[in-house]
């Protein structure tokens, strides 16, 4: 048995979870869980990395003896060194305007069918590569993503985990390398990019007197991309399976063993991400619940109960939104920007609490068909079972609603895959016989339940509302 923790940090709670894994057992305990969002200084968004940093070392600190810590938490963002080693300025939130305009430039530099060619990246506006564009980095001496970062304090080691790497747009994805020549084209210092590290790999031991920690446990590598994790721990049997890691985001697609780098998958703004032992994470982002707790917070509504039971009680296909419309993607008062929507697309907007949720989840879940179906298509692969994991695999009306547009079974769980990968990629690193993803896979499914949604209603339905939301684009 192997008793490790696992601090898996998502864009809206971050948890430290205990992990025990043996021989046909694995079991997670929450130890400790905390807020996690923007926040605006000075008219910039920030993340509050100390409280996370604090957050966590209060969670491993209740752990006591462990075997091993690893680290996954959102992607894309980063803490830049001085040469000091210490932090230049809090880290930025990808949602903050200063990479508004950016990817343009970036274009400019290096044109869409080479960055994809290289990269096999989606482009995101708050891509790193877009971020990095619009810093000033002559003081600085590393870049570290968030996971690295923390692993730097927790052990003084400095480097780079490939999966959250991929997410950079500065990783060659054929080579699995930082891409030297899109560094040097962008006019970045090449110096600030560290050693890459295989997760798996020993960070180091971390610091007892600077962490408070019991002396000698190892913080390991893992997916630290906490998508990667993720999907290590999606319960698929065998390779005819879609996921969605179900968030703030939500990440549509295929687990493949080689990137698709066609300009159907660039026209189609796929991405290529890294995976555990080498996989590639083909998907698209959709926005994801990201809008419902946008809504939420400008409710003061916490109720989320609630807030489903009424919207499962709303008439359906009432009004359609497109989720990944861009004036969604900055916090915001995200009900008066659907009301917007509705009205620039012919609509009327929907007028109680329970429609706007409809209307949010019905439209999440015509985005997940309209990508499944194209993922289909490009990777040229069928699939005949929707995996859904993380926190939005709660959402019962969103489950069946996704069944429904799909056309494809949909099994539910776990909530806390993210936390999952990132334990069975330490155990196996400490020498559990995990050999592989199928093992992983395996020993997820006979520990965890899953919920099974049959899609139901009429196919019909969703064709129609389909077309109604390609007019709304
Ligand atoms: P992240 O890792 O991006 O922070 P999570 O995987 O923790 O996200 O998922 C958070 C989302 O899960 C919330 O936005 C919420 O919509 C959904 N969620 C959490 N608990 C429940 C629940 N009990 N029922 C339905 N949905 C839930
Ligand atoms: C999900 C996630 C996603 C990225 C986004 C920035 O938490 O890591 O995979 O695209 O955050």
């Amino acid at each position: 048995m192997k008793r490790v923790a696992a601090v898996d940090l998502g864009a809206s709670s971050g948890r430290v979870m205990l992990g025990d894994v043996g021989p046909d057992f694995l079991q997670l305990r929450e130890l400790n869980r905390f807020w996690n969002g923007p926040v605006r200084v000075h008219g910039r968004l920030h993340w509050d990395i100390l409280h996370l940093y604090r957050s966590t070392l209060d969670g491993l600190q209740a752990a006591g003896a462990l075997d091993g810590i690893g680290i996954d938490s959102w992607a894309v963002d980063y803490g830049l060194l001085d040469s000091d080693g210490r932090l230049l300025g809090n880290p930025v939130h990808y949602r903050d305007a200063r990479t508004d305009g950016v990817m343009e430039r970036v274009l400019e530099e290096v044109p869409a069918a080479e960055l994809y060619a290289v990269t096999g990246l989606q482009q995101l506006p708050f891509n790193t590569i877009c971020q990095l564009s619009a810093e000033k980095l002559e003081q600085a001496t590393s870049l570290l993503m968030i996971p690295d970062l923390l692993g730097y304090w927790l052990t003084g080691e400095i480097g780079a985990e490939r999966t959250n790497a991929s997410t950079t747009q500065l990783l060659d994805v054929r080579t699995r390398e930082w891409s030297d020549e899109l560094i040097s084209r962008m006019g970045l210092p090449r110096r600030i990019f560290p050693e890459l590290r295989e997760p798996g790999d020993v960070i180091g031991t971390a610091l007892p007197d600077e962490t408070g920690l019991v002396p000698g446990i190892p913080v390991i590598a893992v997916g630290s991309h906490d998508t990667a994790s993720s999907v290590v721990a999606v319960p698929a049997e065998h390779d005819r399976f879609a996921y969605i890691s179900s968030g703030t985001w939500s990440l549509v697609g295929l687990e493949l063993d080689a990137p698709v780098l066609t300009d159907e998958a660039r026209d189609a703004n796929f991405t290529n991400e890294g995976g555990v032992d080498g996989r590639i994470r083909f998907l698209r982002n959709v926005m994801g619940l990201w809008i419902l707790q946008e809504c939420q917070r400008v409710w003061g509504d916490d109720d989320l109960d609630g807030l489903l039971r009424d919207a499962a009680a709303a008439p359906p296909f009432a009004v359609l939104i497109d989720p990944d419309a861009p004036e969604f993607l900055a916090p915001g008062n995200m009900p008066a920007r659907i009301d917007e929507h509705c009205r620039a697309t012919g609509q009327e907007p929907p007028r109680s609490r329970g429609a706007v949720v409809r209307c949010i989840l019905e439209s999440l879940a015509l985005a997940y068909r309209r990508t499944l179906r194209s993922a289909q298509t490009i990777a040229d692969r069928e699939v005949d079972v929707l995996h859904v994991i993380g926190g939005g695999s709660q959402n019962e009306l969103l489950c069946q609603l996704t069944a429904d547009a799909s056309g494809l079974p949909v099994l539910a769980g776990p909530v806390e895959a993210s936390a999952l990968g990132n334990v069975l990629v330490q155990a196996r690193a400490l020498g559990e016989p995990l050999p592989d993803l199928s093992a992983m896979r395996a020993l997820v499914r006979s520990t965890h339940s899953l919920r099974r949604y049959e899609p139901q209603g009429k196919p019909a339905d969703w064709d129609a509302a389909e077309s109604r939301m390609i007019g709304t684009r």
